[in-house]
């Protein structure tokens, strides 16, 4: 990418300016080049490569993340966390300390950037395409809790209030369509709208749950879609979970919801056209199973009578969330297009009627998998 491309890319971030934060950590100088770099939607991320090294830079979203240096210490807990564990094979992106020695950096501006080492020989899968890879997401997804379950999560501090408080998305979302005169003029907007009313039990079922105490808070990752796993280069073992800004107190529940709302999505969540929409059950199978393998031992049986419902659950509120943001002018989720989001909420309501119609086989899955060891 040209350096004009990249000046226009995050406004008023000028190239020179990228070289000057990623040349207050401690990396080799002179930077050679720093290029914009993967698919986040909060954060704005870039390949630094200097000396021989490559890195990964990221301004954190001061907007959405009220303390940002908080992510930095909980991703230096989970990276101590891991190199306890070392026998589970699992990799952190190590945090690049600044000249100064901080975790971050705060730029004149008030921004708080981040350098972090590159899982090198590693690949990103746009989607599941075998049944073994599918095993692996499982696998790896159920490894990071175990891993973290001992760790009490007031260890961790919360990064992001009110992440996955499903009611408060929800009351928020019937608020800000009562302030917008004329949001329900458009037709895609009034049929989501009713999808909406129609399922406003759904969101308080979980969260009920956690306040009656009848499952656990625990350290959770938050946003393990398939674009934050990283699977080994060769041997297409899944090795690292990364974009950590959401691990946090939470629910184990919500976790498994978002990981399959995401990979047995297969078309993917902003797919155009007339692309199908459907939650594919031999890609949940796998993931479901290699999950149960790690986690069976210590998840606790609420929690595993409530993963059904989080399948359905995490893509019902991700499209709420879509559809609010639509509705507030895009304000929260970068867009390339306007009616982006309009767009990637309905496909998230397009996958929740999918999974209401396999629910029985959801459900017995779920059942066969945690209860009856295979
Ligand atoms: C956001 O920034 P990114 O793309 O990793 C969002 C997740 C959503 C996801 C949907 C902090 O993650 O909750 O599931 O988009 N993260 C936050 O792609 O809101
Ligand atoms: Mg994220």
């Amino acid at each position: 990418m040209r350096r004009a491309e990249i000046d226009g890319a995050i406004g008023a971030q000028t190239y020179a300016s990228l070289v000057t934060i990623a040349e207050a950590f401690e990396i080799p100088s002179p930077v050679e080049t720093v290029e914009p770099f993967g698919r986040g939607l909060i954060n704005d991320t870039f390949r630094v490569a200097a000396g021989g090294v490559r890195c990964v830079l990221q301004r954190i979203n001061g907007t959405v993340f009220p303390d940002p240096f908080r992510i930095l210490s909980n991703i230096q807990a989970l990276d101590r966390q891991a190199r306890r564990h070392p026998d589970l094979g699992f990799r952190v992106p190590a945090l690049i300390p600044t000249r100064a020695g901080d975790a971050g950096l705060r730029a004149p501006d008030g921004n708080v950037w981040r350098l972090m080492t590159m899982i090198e020989d590693t690949v990103g899968l746009p989607r599941v395409e075998h049944p073994d890879q599918a095993r692996e997401v499982g696998r790896l997804l159920g490894r990071f809790h175990t891993l973290l379950q001992s760790l009490p999560p007031e260890a961790l501090g919360v990064t992001l209030p009110g992440f996955h408080d499903t009611p408060a998305y929800r009351a928020r979302f019937f608020s800000v369509l009562a302030r917008i005169e004329g949001a329900r003029d458009n037709p895609k907007v009034e049929t989501c709208v009713r999808f909406a009313i129609e399922r406003q039990a759904l969101a308080r079922r979980i969260s009920n749950a956690r306040d009656r105490g009848e499952i656990p808070v625990r350290v959770t990752h938050g946003d393990p879609k398939l674009d934050n796993i990283l699977f080994d280069r060769d041997s297409g073992r899944a090795i690292a979970l990364i974009d950590l800004d959401t691990l946090q107190p939470g629910l184990i529940p919500h976790d498994i919801g978002d990981c399959l709302r995401s990979c047995c999505n297969r078309s993917g969540e902003s797919a155009h056209g007339r692309t199908q929409v459907m939650f594919d059950l031999a890609v949940a199978e796998p993931i479901l199973q290699a999950y149960a393998e790690q986690t069976r031992a210590w998840l606790n049986p609420e929690e595993i009578a409530l993963i059904p419902e989080a399948i359905r659950l995490m893509p019902f509120e991700l499209g709420l969330r879509f559809l609010t943001d639509h509705l507030e002018g895009d304000r929260y989720f970068k867009v390339v297009e306007p009616g982006e989001n309009l767009r990637k909420a309905e496909i998230q309501f397009a996958l929740v009627a999918d999974i209401e119609s396999k629910a029985q086989d959801i459900e017995i899955m779920v059942n066969r998998f945690f209860h009856s060891p295979t």
